[in-house]
């Protein structure tokens, strides 16, 4: 129930009751929600206070309003742990999930200074600059643009990109990933992504940055993503 007398504001107590809806299963995918009249009738509330809720939710990507249809129940986000260096092709293989790529982008290009003071290389040493769009069965869920140094990664192609990077690395070239660092936060969508990813103008994205090394601590890339927030979600269990 929506308790009026509490702190919490009451846009936030129906926003929290919709996800609550939402993870249970009472809604599911593809499921319209009840209209704003609907809910302002239930809960005794104003339209105004679940326009607020909703429009929240749309924002954190939740639902999705149709224009002149309603609003409806988002397909369930992945929830990805932080837990582990994981290459995009492990995590979709280990949810049984099929991974794809489309190849936006992919030259060899001089270092700018920013590229080559993150893979700690000379400027104008020649880097690959790759763009590609992640598929998860067949649905756009990030944008990655990629820098890494030619001399340290020999021989990449365009076919190699169309698969895994990671096993190239590891499996072909026999260089040992060890650890990365990574940066997220929140953003929307710019024009070439909501192209790319197929979403809504302004949709809520998550920008990560990752700096990945090899065992003897060479960086061995710099990749900037634009993760889809409408599919997905960061998990780490934390200990004390
Ligand atoms: C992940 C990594 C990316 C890496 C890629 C390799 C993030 C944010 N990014 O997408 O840095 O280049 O995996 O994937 O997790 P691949 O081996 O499937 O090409």
């Amino acid at each position: 129930m929506i308790n009026k007398n509490s702190p919490i504001p009451i846009y936030y107590q129906l926003e929290e009751k919709i996800k609550n809806q939402i993870d249970q299963g009472d809604l599911k995918p593809g499921d319209m929600l009840p209209s704003e009249r609907e809910y302002a009738n239930t809960y005794a509330i104003s339209r105004m206070t679940v326009r607020q809720a909703i429009t929240k939710l749309v924002n954190d990507g939740y639902v999705y309003r149709k224009k002149g249809t309603g609003t409806f129940v988002s397909e369930k986000k992945i929830e990805q742990p932080l837990q582990g260096l994981t290459s995009f092709t492990e995590d979709m293989k280990a949810r049984g999930m099929t991974p794809g790529n489309r190849l936006v982008h992919f030259k060899v290009v001089p270092a700018t200074s920013s590229v080559a003071n993150y893979l700690k290389i000379q400027e104008n040493d020649p880097v690959y600059e790759i763009q590609r769009v992640r598929l998860a069965d067949n649905v756009p869920m990030a944008l990655e643009t990629s820098y890494l140094p030619e001399k340290l990664v020999p021989g990449v192609t365009k076919e190699i990109m169309q698969s895994s990077l990671y096993e190239y690395i590891e499996a072909a070239l026999g260089k040992k990933i060890k650890e990365a660092t990574q940066i997220i936060e929140s953003s929307t969508a710019n024009q070439n992504e909501v192209e790319l990813l197929q979403v809504r103008k302004s949709s809520p994205i998550l920008l990560i940055e990752r700096h990945t090394y090899l065992e003897d601590g060479t960086p061995v890339e710099f990749v900037k993503s634009a993760y889809r927030a409408d599919r997905y979600r960061f998990m780490i269990n934390m200990k004390r």
